[in-house]
């Protein structure tokens, strides 16, 4: 399988994170790309297709505060890195403010996800990877994966959230969609769920949505991902969210992905990506599944008898030890 990143990718260093009330190392550290790339020998480079795929989804502001905050914060006089805490929940309208702390709260759905002068870089970098393995696929590989980081199935249109900044499973659906394919689906089995890319294309009928996750009700992102949400207006139906207990082991989470194969298979996909998070490994010490190593073989290959044309975008994992491995293993099983 063609397989693909950027070591740009590596720019984006956060020190901490804001964790159960104090500050931790950052879990979405460069090793674990690094890991993965060990474990999978090596990678393509990606081309580079410029911004307009990336605006094809993204806002133009949002795209300028994520280039322009780490510049904004030096110059307000800040140490470290570029962090929220006052977010317009209530009221959100569309006040035109320049204050960094301002820019910060309009543009982030947690205070998680620090912006450090590398995240431009990495992310830009990330979505590239993303397009590269795409194109792949358009050009008629049978899969491709994208060795995405930062990941990217937590930001929206205009936000960052879960150390994620450009949406890089939503760039590769609209790529595929700007290049012809009618219907395009999105496969998300990280360990969270993917409120970014739901809320994406929560409104349209083109590209489904279908989420396997932990149970918001006792897991980030807490308020997406609940299992009633099933998109609006013409993307109503086109939304599926299966949430799971922690704990869940394999013959739980194969079942709900089997689910959502039959029906992203009902709506009969041209491509499909899948936004693969190996933190739902046993071991993961930010998550609560009990997946094996050896399971990802078997979740792999239950995706691959489907038979589309398949994009595989990383997103989550942070056992950095077990992490390549685990991918590998996901990637031999498809
Ligand atoms: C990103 B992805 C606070 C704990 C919450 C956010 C989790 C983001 C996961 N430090 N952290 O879906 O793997
Ligand atoms: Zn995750």
């Amino acid at each position: 399988m063609r397989r693909f990143f950027a070591p740009a990718q590596l720019t984006h260093a956060p020190a901490l994170e804001l964790h159960n009330g104090g500050f931790t190392p950052y879990a979405e550290v460069p090793a674990r790309a690094e890991a993965i790339l060990a474990a999978i020998g090596g990678a393509e480079a990606p081309g580079d297709e410029g911004d307009v795929p990336i605006r094809a989804v993204h806002d133009a502001a949002y795209l300028a505060f994520l280039r322009d905050a780490p510049a904004m914060w030096r110059v307000a006089g800040r140490p470290g890195e570029a962090i929220p805490y006052a977010f317009p929940i209530v009221r959100r309208r569309p006040l035109h403010l320049s204050r960094i702390d301002a820019l910060l709260g309009v543009h982030a759905m947690d205070a998680t996800t620090p912006i450090t002068p590398g995240t431009w870089t990495s992310a830009y970098a990330s979505a590239q990877t993303a397009l590269a393995a795409t194109r792949a696929v358009l050009a008629g590989e049978r899969a491709a994966f994208a060795l995405c980081r930062p990941p990217g199935h937590h930001a929206g249109a205009d936000y960052c959230g879960g150390y994620c900044h450009l949406n890089v499973a939503a760039i590769a659906a609209q790529a595929a969609r700007d290049a012809g394919r009618v219907r395009v689906a999105i496969l998300d089995i990280d360990y969270h769920h993917g409120n970014g890319t739901q809320d994406i294309f929560w409104t349209r009928d083109d590209v489904f949505y279908a989420s396997v996750h932990a149970d918001p009700a006792t897991d980030y992102p807490f308020f997406w991902g609940h299992a009633d949400e099933r998109g609006e207006d013409a993307g109503e139906g086109a939304t599926l969210n299966l949430p799971l207990p922690r704990g869940t082991r394999l013959d739980a989470f194969r079942r709900a992905q089997g689910q959502a194969l039959a029906a992203i298979g009902a709506w009969s996909p041209d491509l499909l990506v899948v936004s693969f998070g190996a933190d739902t490994w046993e071991g993961d010490p930010i998550s609560g599944f009990a997946l094996t190593t050896a399971d990802y073989a078997i979740l792999a290959r239950d995706i691959a008898v489907a038979g589309w044309p398949t994009v595989i975008v990383m997103e989550g994992g942070y056992a950095v030890d077990a992490l390549g491995a685990n991918v590998a293993t996901f990637l031999g099983g498809f």
